[in-house]
């Protein structure tokens, strides 16, 4: 592992003046801290009253990111069907850079190079669906490590590392089917990515036992962060939809649909409710290491628990049908399940879950409150203050409400929970608040995810872009800051301090991502940093050659018809920004080389002729001049 794949220190840097999140933190602790004196001196100004007010004031959150300053986050969105990340910095909303995962790119080349198809493995060439990026964590807060997220298409989990925000594990969870609800475990640390498998099927998936619906089933499932092998899955009633874990490290909880196991849509709006699962993962492990599991073919180191109603490493919760997101707050408390159908949503207290576990109570007891919010709740969001903001899809609208209020409406008091409903434009899915799915949420920033743009932008014909939202939360009312469009459904998105990401300038000569292509030219006695060298071995023919701009170190290369040719090119630029490319005309092969990076890429020299090949990025004055020739001569 590399320095700067290491935890970093989660906290802002209090050392560093220029951050301007530390000012106008210290400037709240000032105000709340002054105030909180006057109501103790006796002045009648409650602090409650006078703090938010002024801090609202001065903490005026603008949009406005002058060209040459930074934004204050980043934001690590999911790129939808695109199966893509993307990288945008908030509040400026700019689109910062892509980083492609489940889906072939030809300006970096991934799904092209060798080194991107090590990572995409035998599924190399499949498209994909990414709904939930997440960051790793410690101790509830972003460790800077990774960034997982979920193919749904083709029931992958995929890591990036966030020192180069390129993607360097993809795992196909074994024996089940889509991939949906994505989230890490908080604490102590991420030894575990938490996926549900959506979809319900047959066991073994061979053909047989297709028309017994009742067998079906699905499996929530958990990869070790580190390795990214398969840890366990836990077999469920129901489909398993969206998930969030706590802050103990103790529990993951899951919400489903379709609690009939039916297969049609009729059939799955039978029951009056539908459920939450709460796993177990203290019990969970303890049963791995008791050997109370079996295995499926296929997959046969993998433990498989029976995590079925009646099961002692999960708890089922009825809630009302067919809820969706999941959010766990960052109080450590509570968690809310969003009703979808259901205009409610369900608050979870996590502190009696152990009650739970232990037989203590019912299932519906660990329910803090069930209150109503508006048509479609879809996801909640949360500011470290205490108040919550759910998506209301139907309704178009962003609900603002305050969780302690919600417990005591639901205990019969006669209180207003309902802090705010803000118009969104339009249908929002998820919404995500600035650091606010760890314990750093601070209530700043939220971004509503709108499905669906309208009028919002010009016509670009029938397909629209999604709208994104900036809303400032800062004060006592939340304000519409930003339309944002996106292509492709940004299902997810996460929003992070620029102090809590760093990542590299420069790629290390000895970065594993390109590891197994160096070890290829050593066998070859190629010294990749400056030799320009054919290696022919049979019909199989390398190519090594170094890029300086504005040359390659080759310009012209010799090989034969039907060769299987490598170009493997090592850029020796270590100027920061300069990244040349490799186009082979007519051959389907581009890709990126960052400085000091090697890349290669493989194929086959069908006809005879010559093919051009150019670097693709601008890199000089002479940008354009930096190209060669390939020479295929007829067999
Ligand atoms: S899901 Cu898309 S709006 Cu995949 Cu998180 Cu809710
Ligand atoms: Cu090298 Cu453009």
């Amino acid at each position: 592992m590399t320095e700067s794949r290491k935890p970093q220190p989660t906290e802002i840097d209090l050392n560093d003046p220029s951050d301007s999140e530390h000012v106008r933190l210290s400037r709240r602790q000032f105000l709340g801290s002054s105030a909180a004196l006057m109501g103790a001196a006796g002045t009648g100004l409650g602090a409650g009253l006078l703090a938010p007010a002024n801090a609202a004031e001065d903490e005026h959150n603008d949009i406005q990111v002058a060209p040459g300053e930074l934004d204050e986050y980043y934001g690590f969105w999911s790129g939808g069907q695109s199966g893509e990340v993307r990288i945008l910095g908030v509040p400026s909303m700019r689109e910062l850079s892509r980083i492609p995962v489940f889906n072939i790119d030809s300006a970096t080349g991934w799904g092209i190079t060798n080194e991107s198809k090590r990572v995409l493995g035998d599924t190399a060439f499949l498209t994909g669906d990414a709904h939930h990026p997440h960051m790793s964590m410690t101790k509830g807060r972003y460790d800077n490590k990774y960034i997982f997220i979920n193919d749904k298409a083709n029931t992958r989990v995929a890591r990036i590392r966030c020192d180069v925000m390129k993607t360097d594990r993809i795992t196909t969870i074994p024996n089940v089917q889509a991939i949906h609800g994505l989230r890490v475990q908080k604490a102590p640390y991420t030894k575990y990515v938490f996926c549900n498998a959506e979809f319900r099927i047959p066991h073994p998936n061979d053909g047989s036992g297709m028309d017994d619906i009742e067998a079906y089933y699905t499996m929530f499932n958990a990869v070790d962060a580190e390795t990214m092998e398969m840890a366990f899955q836990v077999i469920v009633d129901g489909n398993l939809d969206n998930t969030d874990a706590d802050y103990s490290g103790k529990y993951a909880f899951s919400t489903c649909y379709n609690s009939e196991n039916a297969v049609t849509l009729a059939g799955s709006l039978r029951n009056e409710r539908d459920h939450v699962v709460i796993f177990n993962i203290e019990r969970i492990e303890a049963a791995i290491q008791a050997g109370d599991y079996q295995t499926l073919p296929g997959a046969d180191k993998v433990p498989v628990l029976n995590g079925r109603k009646g099961s002692k490493l999960t708890a089922y919760v009825p809630v009302p049908k067919s809820p969706h997101g999941m959010n766990t707050a960052p109080d450590g408390r509570y968690a809310v399940a969003n009703g979808k159908l259901s205009p409610t949503i369900t608050l979870f207290d996590i502190h009696k879950f152990d009650d739970l576990f232990e037989g203590k109570i019912e299932p519906r007891d660990v329910i803090a409150a069930e209150v109503e919010l508006g048509l479609g709740p879809l996801h909640t969001a949360f500011d470290g203050r205490g108040n919550a903001y759910t998506t209301l899809f139907i309704d178009s609208q962003i609900c603002k409400w305050n969780m302690e209020q919600a417990v005591r409406a639901y205990q019969g008091e006669k209180v207003n929970y309902i802090v705010q409903k803000l118009d969104v434009h339009y249908q929002p899915g998820h919404n995500h608040t600035s650091m606010g799915e760890t314990l750093d949420a601070n209530g700043k920033y939220l971004v509503s995810l709108c499905k669906f743009s309208k009028d919002r932008f010009l016509p670009v014909g029938p397909l629209h872009p999604e709208n994104d939202q900036l809303i400032d939360i800062s004060g006592d009312e939340m304000k519409l800051l930003h339309d944002g469009p996106a292509f492709a459904e940004p299902h997810d998105c996460i929003i992070i301090h620029r102090s809590m990401v760093k990542t590299d300038k420069l790629w290390k000569r000895d970065d594993p991502f390109f590891a197994d292509t160096v070890a290829m030219a050593k066998q070859d006695g190629i010294t990749l940093e400056q030799d320009n060298k054919v290696i022919r071995d049979g019909n199989k023919v390398r190519v090594y050659m170094t890029s300086s701009a504005p040359l390659y170190g080759m310009d012209t290369f010799r090989v034969k018809q039907g060769d299987e040719v490598t170009v493997v090119i090592t850029n020796l630029d270590t100027i920061e920004d300069l990244t040349h490319g490799f186009s082979l005309v007519n051959h389907g092969i581009q890709f990126e080389i960052g400085p000091q990076a090697t890349a290669s890429a493989t194929f086959i020299a069908r006809d005879p002729g010559v093919y051009w090949y150019y670097c693709t990025w601008f890199c000089h004055a002479l940008h354009m001049e930096m190209r060669g020739r390939m020479l295929v001569e007829k067999a």
